[in-house]
């Protein structure tokens, strides 16, 4: 860790005040009644998102080039162009009611730690770059984390771009019309890869500590399931001769539940999205369409989760006589295990301010994970408030945003020039 000390011997620290700043200037876009946001991946919301960090990024010298997913990369020039880069970043795009912190933070905090460099002059050898990441959050566009994957050759481009919302617009077709479909080919070589971001869970908070250097991501299964019944009257058909889809669906919300409680305390499992056909109060639930989303930090224990859904869906269709239309894994990715070097950089950044810190499993998915792949990555975590995110009251405060700042700025610096 070559740390750049100023003469009173206190390391080169960020402005915390410029961006908490540029995070609520943000938040502006999209903004939501409780305090959150709402920039759902490809809307005109993320496009103007993107607009304002480009224009930010263009006024701190960064040039821009955008590749074949929308991936937006803002590159600050090294003395060799041609050595790889280091690179951070995150994702502009939302949840529905998302919070001002959420993927933002790892983007704003990049551009931090490049108008840092400005203010001091500092040359690195290497390239340094800000990305943004495309469709993190998975909830317009299934599944998460799904251009840097492409990116990561996890995904074809073809199945990225073909990628389809509820109403059938595509990822290509939505990038064309915002204006970010980039014709830079997917992939490239890094020399090092953070992402900061939020905990997104109650760990550090309780604990009183402000740094978590995030060694691990938990591994994720993603599934689409449709029950198909039969709709009939909700008045005169007899209770024993019914074929309630949202009745299988609702056994198989309660086994998901169990699932996730069976394999604790690490195990997470969820079912967030429903919809129901013909979704009328006096017609018995014909269809119905749900996700489930499993995770756990061991892949073998994953697996067997995995196992026991599917024996339970098999199980509670059998009972209520409905039909398994649809049982589908559209996501998975293997527990991920960070670059020990560029963990030990996060430690380093942390311990130069004096910061307390922990080692910590992510419990959220992010482009890290995929980055993780094809080049040494890790993460930094600061605390939430109340480990609350993925919902408009997300909150932090100025001081652990500065803070995670300032380890991502030394992180990075330690890998610039080497
Ligand atoms: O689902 C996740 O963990 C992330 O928010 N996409
Ligand atoms: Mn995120
Ligand atoms: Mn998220």
């Amino acid at each position: 860790m070559n740390a750049v000390l100023k003469p009173q011997e206190q390391p080169l620290a960020i402005n915390g005040k410029r961006l908490w700043d540029s995070l609520m200037q943000m938040a502006k876009i999209g903004a939501t009644a409780k305090g959150g946001v709402c920039r759902l991946a490809l809307t005109d919301l993320d496009r103007d998102g993107r607009d304002l960090f480009v224009r930010w990024a263009k006024e701190a010298g960064c040039t821009i080039s955008v590749d074949q997913m929308g991936n937006v990369f803002a590159r600050r020039a090294g003395r060799d162009n041609s050595l790889p880069p280091v690179v951070t970043g995150s994702h502009a795009d939302s949840q529905p009611t998302g919070g001002r912190f959420d993927g933002i933070y790892g983007v704003l905090g990049g551009l931090e730690v490049i108008r840092t460099l400005n203010d001091h002059g500092i040359e690195t050898d290497r390239p340094v770059e800000v990305v943004i990441w495309t469709n993190e959050e998975g909830s317009r566009f299934a599944p998460a984390m799904v251009a840097s994957g492409v990116f990561a050759g996890v995904f074809t481009l073809d199945y990225g771009l073909s990628r389809a919302d509820v109403d059938g617009k595509t990822m290509g077709e939505e990038l064309a019309r915002i204006g970010y479909a980039g014709d830079q080919p997917m992939g490239k070589p890094i020399h090092a890869a953070f992402e900061l971001h939020i905990e997104q869970g109650p760990i550090l908070e309780n604990e009183g500590v402000t740094i978590g250097v995030v060694t691990h991501a938990q591994g994720q299964r993603w599934y689409e399931v449709v029950f198909t019944g039969q709709e009939s009257h909700a008045g005169p058909t007899p209770m024993p001769s019914r074929r309630d889809a949202l009745l299988g669906a609702a056994r198989v919300i309660d086994l998901v539940n169990k699932i996730g409680h069976t394999y604790a305390p690490f195990a997470c499992a969820t079912v967030g999205m429903v919809q129901v056909y013909p979704n009328s109060r006096n017609v018995i639930p014909g269809r119905v369409f749900f996700t489930v989303d499993i995770r756990h930090p061991e892949d073998e224990t994953l697996l067997k989760m995995d196992a026991d859904l599917r024996a339970g869906i098999a199980r509670i269709a059998e009972e209520t006589r409905v039909e398994v239309s649809k049982l589908e894994q559209i996501f998975y990715y293997k527990p991920v295990s960070f670059d020990p070097d560029c963990v030990a950089s996060v430690r380093a950044g942390a311990e130069l301010f004096g910061y307390s810190h922990r080692n910590i499993v992510s419990g959220a998915g992010h482009d890290a994970c995929y980055l993780a792949q094809v080049a040494p990555t890790s993460m930094v975590f600061v605390p939430c408030v109340g480990g609350i995110s993925h919902n408009e009251i997300e909150d932090a405060t100025p001081e652990w945003i500065e803070a995670g700042g300032n380890v991502l700025l030394h992180a990075m610096l330690g890998r610039a020039s080497r």
